[in-house]
């Protein structure tokens, strides 16, 4: 994000071929048509002040090892799921249920007296052979009923996974009959794992769903100078909390945080804010521009990830509220963070100036963690995104640019108008008048801006491009996810997830910055992977004893 990133000189240079050279070597392995395809998805970062256009969002080939999920993973295990005192039910054989069940690290925890928490529960229609081939409405029905007897929640969700769609349950009819029946808020998403390219295509789904269903069902107004939602944090390791800390500090108040941490009752009040901010951009996008539609809530992109993003942000937010006793508030806030933060930042930065790192992650933070390896003084020679789409990687201006394929024209696109009673005509006015003073709204610049000249792209990246990428340039951390974990390791590289932190975090705002730092310092400055030998590595090359013991000792 800062202007001065983007230095001329290559990184690649002293460690490796070019960037240009290793994408040769990744591709020459392929066969014609999956080359044809993968070209196109590996770039070299020629021009970051116009990126070149990247072939993302589209389908991996098969046979290629990807990182991707699925959309009902999107949709129920990233985007819903996370709101505690819904009811989340999974309609389908128990595997979904069970595999989407505490595995992301969305943190949770009750904060009103009275309120419940269903996360620590799988709940599953369990279907059998019997519901696949006779259908499964009745046993959706039934598992409604049950899960309403046993918990009497405010909101059921019901999410259908592949064989539902197969064999074409109609989960919203039951969902509106037990809705009616019960007197409780149900509904249900299609969100059938095969649909779309990734799980982005599942954010979309769950985007429209939260967006009919819950959004402005409570026009409760909330007394506040400064109000806002934070969307597209969903409080991996604990960072919401972080951020809601530091808003708390500055006296701005979060009505909610989609969908990291926060109860129904949050997501159906929050249309009452006068601005959303933005930091995943890819999995709720849609969430702000329909609520800038409906509502006149405008938005923009914010990035708490590393010291510089959010000082950048928080400052923005208080440029619009535009009142002088906030902006030094935040001042004041940001002086008194970064003090405790300068210290640990001077000393890691002495071990971690000029070390190299490769980031591939999901769709945004391969973008965000780039700060904080900056902050670090390292390099990022490569990154890449595992469903991003062109607008991530290239910036937003392309929007309008992008071709809409059969995949993505599957997925619906809400028509939403202006709400003729509470259509917040005044937050627009002032949109407006900011933008005219230079104030830029719904405004993303993508990674590859960010990213350095002659870097690598790759989008969707394969275990072989991977495993050649390591072989070129041994980077000193690569942060990925868990799929190729231990595939890093096992070559000698430290590998810091970054879907779920491994078991750290938070890593958002200013402590989370300090815990990053600590983190990445102590892994990339460790002797031990000096030591890893695969069982399958020539025996001659095997570290002499006195070097294993000079390097566990230095
Ligand atoms: Fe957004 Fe996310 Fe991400 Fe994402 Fe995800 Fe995630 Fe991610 Mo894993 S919503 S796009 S679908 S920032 S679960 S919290 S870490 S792939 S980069």
């Amino acid at each position: 994000m800062s202007e001065e990133s983007n230095p001329s000189k290559s990184p690649m240079g002293p460690k490796g071929p070019s960037a240009a050279e290793a994408r040769e070597q990744m591709l020459e392995a392929y066969p014609k048509k999956t080359l044809r395809k993968r070209s196109k998805q590996i770039l070299v970062n020629e021009t970051p002040g116009t990126p070149a256009e990247i072939g993302a969002n589209s389908r991996t080939v098969p046979g290629i090892i990807t990182q991707r999920g699925c959309s009902y993973a999107g949709c129920k295990g990233v985007v819903i799921g996370p709101i505690y005192d819904v009811l989340h039910i999974t309609h389908g054989p128990i595997g979904c249920g069970w595999y989407s069940w505490l595995s992301r690290r969305n943190m949770n925890k009750i904060r009103k007296e009275g309120e419940t928490n269903y996360l620590q529960y799988s709940m599953s229609t369990d279907m059998q052979e019997d519901q696949i081939v006779f259908g499964g409405e009745k046993k959706l029905e039934l598992a409604i009923q049950e899960a309403y007897d046993e918990f009497k929640p405010k909101a059921i969700s019901v999410y259908a996974t592949c064989p539902v769609g197969l064999i074409g349950d109609d989960i919203h009819s039951v969902c509106k009959k037990m809705k009616e029946k019960l007197g409780i808020n149900i509904f249900g998403f299609s969100c059938e794992g095969y649909k779309g390219v990734s799980q982005s295509a599942g954010h979309h789904i769950a985007n429209n769903g939260v967006f009919k269903h819950m959004i402005g069902l409570d026009d409760t107004p909330v007394e506040h100078k400064y109000k806002i939602n934070v969307l597209g944090e969903y409080n991996i390791g604990g960072d919401a909390w972080e951020i809601d800390r530091i808003f708390a500090l500055c006296g701005i108040k979060i009505i909610g945080t989609l969908s990291g941490g926060v109860s129904y009752d949050d997501i159906t009040n929050c249309h009452m804010a006068d601005l959303n901010v933005v930091m995943c951009h890819r999995s709720i996008n849609y969430m702000a521009e329909m609520m800038e539609t409906k509502f006149g809530i405008p938005w923009f992109k914010v990035n708490f990830i590393g010291v510089e993003g959010t000082k950048k942000s928080l400052r923005k937010i208080a440029e619009y509220f535009g009142d002088k006793a906030l902006v030094d508030k935040v001042e004041e806030v940001i002086a008194k963070e970064m003090s405790d933060v300068r210290p640990v930042l001077e000393d890691v930065s002495t071990r971690t100036t000029g070390k190299t790192a490769a980031l591939f992650v999901g769709g945004s933070r391969a973008h965000h963690y780039q700060d904080l390896f900056n902050d670090m003084g390292m390099e990022v020679i490569a990154a890449g995104y595992e469903f991003a789409h062109r607008d991530d990687y290239e910036g937003r201006d392309v929007l309008p640019n992008i071709k809409v394929d059969a995949d993505t024209r599957n997925i619906e696109d809400l028509k939403i108008d202006q709400d003729p009673e509470r259509y917040n005509a005044s937050h627009a006015e002032r949109k407006k008048s900011l933008e005219e003073s230079g104030f830029t709204f719904e405004d993303y610049e993508g990674m590859m801006r960010q990213m350095a000249k002659d870097t690598l792209v790759i989008d969707d990246i394969s275990h072989h491009e991977l495993e050649k990428l390591i072989e070129l340039y041994k980077p000193d951390v690569i942060g990925s996810g868990v799929k190729d974990k231990y595939v890093i390791e096992k070559m000698g590289v430290p590998c810091k997830q970054l879907h779920s932190y491994d078991y750290g975090g938070p890593y958002a705002g200013f402590k989370g910055a300090i815990n990053f730092y600590k983190e990445i310092d102590r892994m990339t400055s460790s002797k031990v992977w000096q030591l890893t030998r695969a069982p399958w590595q020539d025996e001659g090359d095997a570290p002499e004893a006195e070097s294993v013991e000079a390097a566990v000792t230095a």
